[in-house]
């Protein structure tokens, strides 16, 4: 095992990683920002290091001053969080030649997935069901338009270099198509420096759901069943959930079990998550993410694990801890992605928290880096804690979410804490019945 592990990140995923470490007997080392000189993952680190200015892209992008902050400590591995330099492939490799462990899969694993074409051709190859669509890249408007009259209208046109709703433009009709191409297209040179786009069927009222995955790197892999994340606002998710209220166990375990093979077959080390539109009882891919997700804590509740402490595992050559027959679900858990952003328009909401006040009890975890005083700066996204919530059954956990909403006090700042109130309100919810689009509307209609 690591006696010493770099924390690659800042705010509530850096704690979640230093806690893992701790239980695990492993030293932690904190990089930060100047404006993150008072922040809590700093505090609880057993050392620290300014890496660099407020600006991301001179501290928790800085891949040289992230280097030296290992070496000087003598930290032996790197776990990035999320977001951040998680998935960058470039990153890995550099890690590696210097002769630091990357907490996460290889570079190759990372870039494969990394560009959207070569990881739907990948899947769909280890029979993985993929949304019907072009076979790779699709070069010019008319190949668009003679491929998009066999997969019928509506399309969407995607970038390869795209993923989580960047580079996407939808085209309802024929007359819409060349537009969308064109559009597409150049925005993706602009954005990525890769104008490579390809073509599927648009699905119309489909969940997203992802399966986790994880691989020990010599080929074996588990699944630990699915999330809901289908409640999403342009493209940022604010409510998961485990179990989906539409898959049953036959389901998961199908779809699991052909996603543990996928990655298994490919040699895939640490966490994964296998990205699905879900729609009349079918599963079609779209992307795979390679790192652990913010989402994370609910598969954790569910199947009782800590998959944190299993990534530090499994990179430092140890053998998973986890066999398919031994991950059972039980219950059903619930995240709510509180912000400080002020409603109705979701406006970043930084400055000093006056008083905090996490919720607790049985089947309640908060996870947060803020507290009383403290200062969050308006550099870095706008989450500042994520309340996951378990029960034995989907109703209990949401009365139990309602609950510990209640108790949560986070003064000074705007959050949208009220926003997950109003939506315990909703039947649509309270039932389970909501898919990609359900947020946007509601929100829409509130007004
Ligand atoms: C789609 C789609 C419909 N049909 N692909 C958006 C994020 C990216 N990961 C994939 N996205 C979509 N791809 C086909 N073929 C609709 C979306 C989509 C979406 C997906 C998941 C969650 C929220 C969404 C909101 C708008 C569009």
């Amino acid at each position: 095992m690591f006696k010493k592990v770099l924390i690659a990140n800042r705010g509530e995923i850096a704690l979640r990683v230093h806690r893992a470490c701790k239980e695990m007997g492993v030293q932690t080392v904190a990089i930060h920002s100047t404006a993150d000189a008072d922040a809590m993952h700093v505090r609880m680190a057993d050392e620290s290091v300014c890496v660099g200015p407020a600006p991301a892209s001179q501290s928790y992008l800085s891949i040289p001053n992230i280097i030296s902050a290992c070496e000087i400590t003598g930290a032996e591995a790197i776990h990035p969080g999320y977001g951040f330099l998680s998935e960058n492939a470039n990153f890995v490799q550099i890690v590696e030649d210097h002769g630091i462990a990357f907490i996460g899969p290889s570079a190759e694993h990372i870039r494969l997935m990394g560009d959207k074409i070569t990881a739907k051709d990948t899947m769909k190859q280890l029979g993985v069901p993929c949304v019907p669509g072009s076979d790779g890249g699709v070069p010019t408007v008319t190949d668009a338009a003679r491929l998009a009259a066999d997969i019928g209208f509506p399309v969407i046109v995607k970038a390869t270099a795209g993923g989580g709703g960047r580079g996407m433009k939808l085209a309802r009709t024929a007359g819409e198509l060349e537009t969308a191409f064109q559009t597409a297209r150049s925005e993706a040179k602009a954005a990525f420096g890769n104008d490579e786009v390809y073509l599927e069927k648009y699905l119309g009222r489909p969940r997203h759901i992802e399966i986790q995955v994880f691989g020990d790197g010599k080929g074996r892999a588990v699944h630990l069943g699915e999330r809901d994340c289908s409640l999403q606002r342009r493209h940022q998710k604010v409510l998961e959930e485990s179990p989906s209220p539409v898959i049953d166990a036959e389901a998961r375990a199908r779809i699991g079990a052909v996603c543990a093979d996928a990655v298994a077959r490919i040699g895939y080390s640490g966490a994964g998550t296998i990205e699905f539109l879900y729609e009349d009882g079918e599963f079609f891919f779209i992307e795979m993410n390679t790192r652990l997700q913010v989402e994370h804590p609910v598969t954790e509740a569910v199947y009782g694990v800590d998959l944190v402490q299993e990534q530090i595992r499994v990179a430092a050559g140890m053998p998973m801890t986890f066999s398919q027959e031994n991950l059972v679900p039980s219950g059903h858990a619930i995240e709510c992605r509180i912000n400080a952003e002020r409603l109705p328009n979701f406006q970043p909401s930084p400055g000093k928290v006056k008083t905090y006040y996490a919720p607790g009890g049985l089947g309640v975890r908060m996870d947060s880096a803020i507290y009383d005083g403290y200062v969050i700066p308006p550099y870095y996204d706008s989450l500042v804690g994520k309340l996951i919530v378990h029960g034995q059954s989907r109703d209990l956990a949401l009365a139990r979410l309602r609950r510990a909403l209640a108790e949560l006090v986070v003064d000074g700042i705007d959050t949208t804490t009220p926003l997950f109130h109003a939506l315990l309100d909703e039947p649509d919810i309270q039932r389970g019945d909501y898919n990609i689009h359900w947020l946007e509307k509601w929100l829409a209609a509130a007004g």
